[in-house]
């Protein structure tokens, strides 16, 4: 194994991040298709991240990363998505917040589409939506301020990207038309429309 092998799933927004990390900078990757589910772990999977989730990527070398935020650090820490003094710890807590965002997005999905019907909950399902909601005014702000490219333009557009892909009914852009500039222009970019989930 020459270079890094990721292993990941189209529909993924996490791998969506790392994936264009890699294109922006310049770095190749090897793709591994896997299913990871919280319910049904995949041993090759868990093998690489015992949490069983996606992305973990394996070096040459045969040591893993994981999460998303590990990894594309490690792929891009030494460019400019990683900018210097303060504006890094804003970029990173702009990561995080879209992470939080993909994160709460997902456990509403996985709460309506994989546990049995009888025993959902709707009021989780309204907790973690009312995660993406809060997140999306704090990223709307964000958005109004930024003029860089960087790890958290990134997350947010991939956040974004996924809450259009899983939840193309929640109309946020009417409430937030600053972040319907930003996604516009973002999902111009090569990387992006390269990696577009599936
Ligand atoms: N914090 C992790 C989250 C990754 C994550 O939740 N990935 C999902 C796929 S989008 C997954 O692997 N789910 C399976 C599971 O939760 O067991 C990261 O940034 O890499």
């Amino acid at each position: 194994m020459r270079v890094p092998c990721l292993y990941f799933a189209a529909p993924s927004p996490f791998v969506r991040k790392v994936r264009i990390v890699a294109q922006e900078v310049g770095h190749e990757l090897e793709l591994v298709e896997v299913f990871a589910s919280p319910i049904t772990l995949h041993e090759g999977l868990t093998n690489a991240n015992p949490l069983g989730r996606i992305p973990a990527l394996r070096l040459p070398g045969g040591e893993v990363l994981y999460d998303s935020s590990v990894i594309c650090r490690y792929l891009g820490e030494t460019t400019p998505l990683y900018p210097k003094g303060m504006a890094l710890w804003r970029a990173l807590r702009r990561e995080a917040l879209a992470d939080g965002l993909m994160e709460a997005a997902l456990l509403a999905r996985y709460e309506t589409t994989l546990r049995p019907e009888p025993m959902r909950w709707p009021e989780w399902v309204h907790g973690q939506m009312d995660k993406v909601r809060h997140a999306l005014a704090v990223m709307c702000d964000d958005a109004r301020q930024g003029k860089t490219y960087d790890i958290g333009d990134i997350a947010t557009g991939c956040a974004l990207g996924y809450l259009d892909f899983r939840y193309p009914d929640l109309d946020w852009r009417a409430d937030f038309p600053e972040l319907s500039h930003f996604v516009e222009r973002i999902m111009t970019r090569s990387a992006f429309l390269a990696t577009a989930l599936d």
